[in-house]
């Protein structure tokens, strides 16, 4: 309808760079009024095609059915009383339901938080309690929050860390297996990798020193990184000959997102803790810690908690949620978003040589954009290609270490059509640049 941002998302822009400060950023400053079925409108009229699912929270699309009508009633019944002052049931169901779909058919414990960050920090302190040991080991190219031990435990300087230390101690950074960009060649990467990170743990720190590893099962602020095959059941297996608690974190990767469940499955890894949010609750504050129930169990009664965590509001979307993706079978949805997408992004790496890479699982794809004829990062393509694509009217994010990636997660629920026509948009873009 109008230039992207238009006139009155332009007047609202201005109140928020006085109102808010520069360090809360916006990808695209368009000021949403209502969004579902893979649309997000704004207050000029204008509706753009949702490739990033508000960061892959709204797997189930947004304002759902089913998570708007359990919100609504719970509303009116009541807010909040703090689980921790007066339980309720929902909390225990999310609960149930979390302990049933994660990995393993061990004996579970869940409990719940507001934020990823935070359900990153309770995994911690819990490996910490359980092994009695101080040494946190995570990967290059991780991210898992902007708390102060999660942005330690995540790699990025720019934005997340630059001048916001000192940092949390006790945090190793071993290689992710990357295979892009392993220097010997992807075919060697897991074998390397592991090889690495093992003399890392094992030399550097003392694997008996070791509470926690901590990986994403995909990297995702990374830049969609698939681990090597192999990597992340090796150092899974390393983790448990040594004692230590293996913690995935799925909270970009979880709900469906990447055609399973849970990333992790796809190789068959059972993680001793998992840590869940975004698509937990279809963006209403949620996040969740699952684990071996010997290991949650070792923390003593008023050791973890927190006013909100579980808030009724939350559990019954939450609920809401996990009614969709099963009645929608949103796993086959996300394994079908991704046999449409990614035989297209290859199409066109063969076309246009800026595309280095295309990689991802199910609805969490990316491609990598690099100096024609190199492996040279090429942030200044993707800033531009974005540029177009929302101009045109599809809602892209980017991601990497290097700002070099355009990462894809449409709303499971997105109609075909929509799908093909946000790919068309991106072609064109491409082309174009
Ligand atoms: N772990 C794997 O992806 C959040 C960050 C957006 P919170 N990723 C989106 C931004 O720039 O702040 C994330 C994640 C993984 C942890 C987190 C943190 O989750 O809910 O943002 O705290």
């Amino acid at each position: 309808m109008t230039a992207i941002p238009g006139p009155k998302s332009q007047e609202l822009l201005a109140r928020k760079q006085s109102a808010v400060p520069p360090g809360i950023g916006t990808a695209l400053p368009v000021f949403v009024t209502r969004a579902g079925g893979g649309v997000v409108q704004d207050a000029d009229g204008n509706s753009l095609i949702d490739f990033g699912s508000g960061i892959a929270v709204t797997n189930v699309g947004n304002a759902a059915p089913k998570v708007v009508e359990r919100v609504q009633k719970q509303v009116a019944d009541f807010t909040h009383t703090c689980f921790m002052v007066t339980p309720y049931e929902s909390y225990v169901r999310v609960c149930e339901k979390l302990n049933e779909l994660t990995p393993g058919d061990h004996e579970k414990r869940s409990f719940l938080v507001s934020s990823g960050a935070e359900a990153v920090e309770n995994a911690v302190k819990i490996a910490r309690h359980a092994t009695g040991r101080p040494a946190v080991v995570v990967f290059d190219h991780g991210y898992h929050g902007r708390t102060l031990l999660t942005m330690t435990l995540t790699a990025k300087n720019m934005p997340y860390k630059e001048g916001f230390g000192p940092f949390a101690p006790e945090v190793h950074r071993v290689p992710l297996a990357y295979p892009y960009r392993w220097p010997s060649g992807p075919e060697n990467c897991a074998d390397e990798a592991v090889e690495q990170a093992i003399d890392v743990i094992t030399k550097q720190i003392g694997a008996h020193n070791v509470a926690a590893v901590v990986i994403e099962p995909i990297a995702g602020e990374g830049g969609f990184i698939v681990p090597a095959r192999g990597f992340l059941p090796r150092i899974a297996e390393f983790c448990r000959a040594n004692g230590i608690v293996f913690v995935a974190d799925e909270v970009q990767t979880g709900f469906a997102r990447t055609g399973t469940m849970f990333a992790c499955e796809d190789e068959g890894v059972v993680p001793d803790i998992i840590t869940t949010a975004k698509g937990i609750a279809g963006g209403l504050p949620l996040a969740g810690i699952t684990g071996r129930a010997e290991i949650m169990d070792k923390v003593h009664a008023g050791g973890l908690g927190g006013t909100y965590g579980g808030n009724p509001l939350a559990c019954e979307a939450a609920l809401g949620v996990l009614e969709t993706i099963e009645a929608e079978d949103l796993v086959a949805r996300a394994r079908r978003i991704g046999e449409i997408m990614l035989p297209r992004l290859e199409a066109l790496k063969e076309r246009f040589e800026v595309i280095g890479d295309v990689r991802g699982r199910g609805a969490m794809i990316a491609i990598e954009l690099v100096e024609p004829g190199t492996k040279e990062p090429n942030p200044a393509a993707v800033a531009e290609i974005v540029k177009r694509c929302h101009a045109e009217g599809l809602l892209v994010l980017t991601a990497g270490t290097y700002g070099n990636v355009l990462r894809f997660l449409p709303p499971l629920v997105i109609p075909e059509h929509l799908l093909e026509e946000g790919l068309g948009i991106l072609e064109k873009a491409i082309a174009e640049l």
